[in-house]
């Protein structure tokens, strides 16, 4: 397993939209989401789409475990389908949109179909939390990013701050 590097706003892969894993869950495919989980867990972040460290697949990994006990849970090819109009604000933040936080209005519940680690297709219900983070992650998979449910104004100054941190960081560096 390896931590890959995260990559963050203006990257324009950020923007792709994630390619179907065909021909199945191989031991290709469970590397990768063990390097996401590692990357992950290293963040630290509850979430990760294969398209933060730069892998245009339609694969995510999560674990909203709160405590040290771990509970990893992988998607492959996720289909999410909406079960209620209710919806609810959540202050959500990004990997890839460091140190930027905001609401973010979402179906407060839905079903998801998808194959896992083993590469059986399973299907459940996500509610509370777990419903927040998987649409935050299909977004990733559609190159839609948290702060693009925000207005245009917001979004500028999430990216510029980013953008300036990185700045910052490259200066301290050199
Ligand atoms: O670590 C993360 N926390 C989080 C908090 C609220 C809503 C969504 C998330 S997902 C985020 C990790 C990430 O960027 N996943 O794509
Ligand atoms: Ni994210």
């Amino acid at each position: 397993m390896a931590i890959r590097e995260i990559i963050t706003v203006p990257d324009a892969r950020l923007k792709q939209v994630s390619k179907p894993v065909e021909g199945g869950v191989t031991d290709e495919i469970r590397a990768l989401m063990d390097d996401m989980l590692e990357t992950m867990y290293d963040a630290p972040g509850i979430g990760l789409a294969a398209i933060q460290v730069g892998v245009p697949l339609r694969v995510i990994v999560m674990d909203l475990q709160e405590n040290e006990e771990k509970n990893p849970r992988f998607f492959v090819n996720p289909e999410i389908l909406p079960l209620t109009e209710d919806t609810a604000p959540y202050e959500e933040g990004c990997l890839s949109v460091p140190d930027v936080f905001d609401e973010v209005e979402r179906p407060t519940e839905c079903r998801v179909r998808c194959l896992d680690y083993d590469g059986n297709e399973v299907e459940e219900v996500a509610k509370d939390l777990f419903a927040v983070c998987i649409q935050h992650e299909m977004d990733h998979l559609e190159g839609t990013l948290f702060i693009d449910h925000l207005s245009r104004l917001k979004r500028q100054r999430a990216v510029d701050k980013v953008k300036k941190a990185k700045r910052l960081k490259e200066k301290n560096a050199a």
